[in-house]
This record gives C-alpha cells, sequence and structure tokens, in this order.
C-alpha cells in the first residue's frame, strides 16, 4: 500500500527541503511485525555511497543534508546490519547525508549525551549539515514515509519499535519519552546547549534532553508512530553500560546545569584517538578525558 508522504506531520512542503515532494510516494514495505534481523541482509543498496558514508543525491537538489549520529561501542553485528539498511533506506529518500558512528574506548562508563555532542561537533567539522539525527545503532527504521530531515519543531521519530510490541497498545514507554532517535536542526540543538555530558551508564539523557527542549521553550513533535516505525535489533545488557544510579539527581538539576553541561563544555572532555572514512560510516574512536 503506497501513502503519500504530504500527510501527517509533512502536510507543509516548505519544510520538508526535497525538491520533489509533491511527487514523492513512500511506503511501509516492510511490515514490522513479521520480519527477523537477517531480513535486512537482503536489501542492501549502497551504489553510489562515498567512503566515510557519505551521500549526496542526485535526483534533485535537496535544500537539507542530514548527518546520522550513532553512539557506538562493541556492537559489531548491530553495525553491520545498521550500515547497510540505513543507507538503503535513506537512498530511496533522495536526500543528501552522512554517516558518523561515534565509539568510545574503554574504560570509561558508556555516555551517549557525550558521545551525541562530540558527533555533532565531527559532523559540523566535516561537512555542510542542517539536520542532525541522534541514532542508536540498534534501531533500523523500516517505514518510508519516516523522512530524515528536520522542521521547524524537534522531532522524536522513532516513535514504535519492536520492543513495544508487548506494552499495552504498543505504546511507547511513556508520554515525554524521546529515547532512540531525536531530530534535530543545528539552532534547535545548539538552544538547548546539546545533550548533557554527565550521564555516564544507562538511561536518563534522553529524559534530560526532553527538560532542555522545554526550558528552552522548542516544541517537540513526535512522529506519528504508523510512521516512526523501527526494528529493534535484539541485545543482550551491555557490561560497560550499568544503570546510572545519579540520574534522578541529575535529572532535578537539569535547568540549573543546562547553561554550562553540554555543548559549550564538550570540547574539553574528550580526545580523539583515531578517525577512519570506512566505506559505509565516518568512525572516530574517542577517549573521554573524565568518568563518572
Ligand atoms: N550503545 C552501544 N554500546 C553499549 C551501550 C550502548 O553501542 O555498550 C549505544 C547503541 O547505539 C545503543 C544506544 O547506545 O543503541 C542505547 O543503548 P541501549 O540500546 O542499551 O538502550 P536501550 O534503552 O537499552 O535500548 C535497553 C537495555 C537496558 C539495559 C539496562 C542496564 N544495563
Ligand atoms: C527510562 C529512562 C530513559 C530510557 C527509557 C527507555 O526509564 O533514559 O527508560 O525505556 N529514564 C531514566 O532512567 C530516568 S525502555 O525502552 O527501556 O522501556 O530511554
Amino acid at each position: 500500500v503506497l501513502k503519500e508522504i504530504r500527510s501527517e506531520k509533512y502536510n507543509d512542503s516548505r519544510t520538508l527541503g526535497i525538491c520533489n515532494v509533491s511527487n514523492y510516494v513512500c511506503s511501509d514495505q516492510t511490515g514490522i511485525r513479521n520480519i527477523n534481523s537477517s531480513y535486512f541482509n537482503t536489501l542492501t543498496d549502497i551504489k553510489g555511497v562515498l567512503p566515510g558514508g557519505m551521500y549526496e543525491t542526485d535526483a534533485c537538489i535537496s535544500s537539507q543534508r542530514t548527518a546520522i549520529i550513532v553512539p557506538y561501542r562493541d556492537r559489531p553485528e548491530h553495525l553491520e546490519i545498521f550500515s547497510k539498511a540505513i543507507h538503503t533506506f535513506l537512498k530511496k529518500q533522495n536526500i543528501s547525508y552522512g554517516i558518523y558512528v561515534l565509539e568510545l574506548s574503554l574504560p570509561t562508563t558508556f555516555n551517549r549525551g557525550l558521545l551525541l555532542n562530540i558527533g555533532y561537533e565531527v559532523a559540523k567539522s566535516e561537512g555542510q549539515y542542517d539536520c542532525f539525527i541522534f541514532h542508536d545503532v540498534d534501531l533500523i527504521p523500516t517505514n518510508e514515509c519516516n523522512m530524515y530531515l528536520c522542521d521547524e519543531n524537534a522531532q522524536h521519530m522513532s516513535t514504535f519499535n519492536t520492543k513495544f510490541l508487548n506494552r499495552e497498545k504498543n505504546a511507547m514507554p511513556y508520554a515525554n519519552y524521546i529515547g532512540g532517535v531525536l531530530a534535530l536542526t543545528d539552532d534547535q540543538f545548539r538552544k538547548v546547549n546539546g545533550f548533557s555530558n554527565l550521564y555516564f551508564g544507562w538511561g536518563g539523557e534522553d529524559d534530560d534532553m526532553f527538560a532542555r527542549l522545554k526550558v528552552k521553550h522548542v516544541v517537540l513533535t513526535h512522529v506519528n508512530p504508523d510512521i516512526g516505525q523501527y526494528f529493534a535489533l535484539p541485545h543482550s545488557n551491555d557490561p560497560g553500560n550499568p544503570k546510572n544510579p545519579a540520574r534522578f539527581t541529575l535529572l532535578k538539576k537539569t535547568r540549573e546545569l543546562m547553561a554550562t553541561d553540554g555543548l559549550s563544555a564538550v570540547g574539553n572532555l574528550y580526545s580523539i584517538q583515531k578517525k577512519e572514512h570506512r566505506f559505509l560510516y565516518t568512525w572516530v574512536n574517542v577517549v573521554c578525558n573524565q568518568t563518572d
């Protein structure tokens, strides 16, 4: 079943930023409930992808360029599936983009927010990007109507994933949940001073971003869950990412800390060990100067 893209949140072609929007027809071909991880190996369209995971559409002039920023450590099977699937998906949307994978060296406890801030800085230093999509490696988009572009509101893109299947009404964990995949323009990201750098371990950094958006009056849209569909690659607990016991205390202080904790502070917190323009993505290995 083909769906016109210009419905729901895309009723205003001005914000969409692709030239042939009125002709763009998208579909949800996958049928998320009937697939498993190996399904994604069967679709691999990486033709025309440049080293570092860059792609420039030749279908039309895209008025936005999108940087996909992926926080990463020790999930090689996920990265392999993600990197092939994301190109296949994005190429169909006729947009120009680059993929950035930010890997945090051990022994530091994982820190998703810090890596996303670093990814933003690296992407900015590498190219002209207008839209930044902060993207977990274990979430594979399956509905082509979920356009990887920004608009005047911040957008929570991953409003449904297969981990939610057993929840009541297949709903998100809670109404203000913005974990998984989040799209922000440069202005929106700078306005909130990026993510907090202080959340070492699992949980809370996405809720902190929600609070930042609220404090700075950046309006947030949740993509219609019929469109914001993702297949969640299964995984077990990551040894370097224990639940962060400090997250509830930190969350009480967002308003107080956000002026100094975030993008403005990240420059002093890391060094880049290695950067490689790999076949399907730009890989950046970073060492964090601080730990929890
Ligand atoms: N990530 C890694 N490696 C890690 C931890 C996280 O690559 O060791 C990245 C990856 O992009 C992942 C994202 O951070 O998709 C978010 O982490 P997650 O997948 O663990 O988050 P999610 O909320 O986890 O999906 C649910 C498991 C809860 C575990 C609780 C404490 N261990
Ligand atoms: C909340 C976490 C969020 C996390 C979300 C994921 O409890 O960071 O669970 O839900 N907030 C805190 O811990 C304060 S899940 O998909 O695991 O059901 O994103």
